[in-house]
């Protein structure tokens, strides 16, 4: 038979099935089917000044669907109180954002002792007035809940303790099989040097769990993105912009400065990491394998990796110093530019 004869019963066939099945874009908007990258945060917003930079740069970039935030460690409430008034001001009030665990586990237990509990510049939103409401779901509730929403489409972000994630992996165990994967930033190596840092720190037994579980986890060191820290005139091109945004992340920086007496003379952006490696082409990862070393309490847990192509754990490697200038701009430029339509 011809070809022709091939090509036209092709048609007819493919027709009937454009009658039965009409293409997606015809149907009601469908979430699923945006091809954004699903993310929820788990933070510690409010400590640290990088948190509240890249939840605003998750929150303003096209390549996200932020459908969470969840808080950790310490004074929660306060947390989330900053994480709901960045995700208004971003034009995003519908974001369920839950308060998580205080404390390290077990739970008697604060490994950093350092920590006063109290939130650094909590003071950018120091009540609930005007602010949408907290959720009624516990962090690792939440995060159980969407991950049996969105089935194999969850990103998990974690850019803060891993309490959340520990308290997770024990309660909801059949809905941390539905996650896609949990992107830590955590624990500092490069080539000359393995250590703990401070965000696996905080809470190394959650920490262990997730090396230990069977959940796809990328961990990358917390000076993956040393070379995108923000410069005087970023700050200045942020404290020009006035934007209702911009003038937020200007006040925390300033709190931040004030408060946090160990803070460096401009921003640094540990956390963009989590957010650097899902947009993909900016964090190289090698498979390997992750070893920390609990000893008793109030000893500094011992910490290496190990590249291995058997490794079931993706380890990120630095951004080089010419490519983090380029991030840098991209950052500055998502966070410059009014809240985003959706
Ligand atoms: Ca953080």
């Amino acid at each position: 038979m011809s070809q022709n004869y091939y090509r036209k019963i092709f048609i007819i066939l493919f027709s009937v099935v454009m009658v039965s099945f009409p293409l997606k874009s015809n149907a009601a908007p469908d979430k699923t089917s945006t091809g954004k990258i699903k993310v929820i945060i788990d933070t510690d917003i409010a400590e640290d000044i990088d948190d509240i930079l890249v939840t605003a740069f998750a929150l303003n970039s096209p390549e996200f669907d932020v459908l969470a935030i969840t808080t950790v460690d310490g004074n929660v409430q306060a947390r989330s109180r900053v994480a709901r008034k960045v995700a208004l001001l971003y034009g995003r009030p519908e974001v369920e954002v839950a308060e998580g665990y205080v404390r390290s586990m077990p739970l008697e237990d604060i490994t950093y002792t350092g920590f006063t509990g109290g939130v650094r510049y909590g003071e950018v939103a120091p009540d609930e007035q005007g602010l949408p409401p907290v959720s009624p779901l516990r962090a690792d509730a939440l995060i159980a809940k969407l991950a049996n929403k969105y089935p194999g489409e969850i990103t998990v972000v974690t850019i803060g303790s891993m309490s959340n994630i520990g308290h997770l992996l024990v309660r909801y165990p059949e809905a941390v099989k539905k996650l896609k994967q949990i992107v830590t930033n955590g624990g500092n190596f490069t080539s000359e040097e393995h250590r703990i840092g401070w965000n696996l720190r905080y809470d190394p037994v959650a920490a262990l769990m997730a090396a230990r579980s069977s959940v796809p986890w990328v961990l990358l060191s917390e000076s993956t993105s040393r070379y995108c820290g923000l410069r005087g005139e970023d700050v200045e091109r942020l404290s020009k912009a006035g934007l209702p945004t911009t003038e937020l992340l200007v006040q925390a920086i300033q709190w931040w400065r004030k408060n946090k007496t160990d803070a460096t003379s401009q921003p640094h952006v540990s956390d963009l990491n989590v957010f650097a490696y899902l947009l993909g082409g900016w964090v190289e990862t090698v498979p390997g394998k992750v070893f920390i070393d609990i000893g008793p309490r109030s000893s500094l847990p011992g910490f290496r990796v190990e590249d291995d192509p058997e490794g079931r754990i993706l380890l990120g490697r630095v951004i080089p110093r010419e490519k983090g200038t380029r991030l840098r701009e991209i950052f500055m430029e998502r966070l410059l530019a009014p809240p985003r339509s959706r």
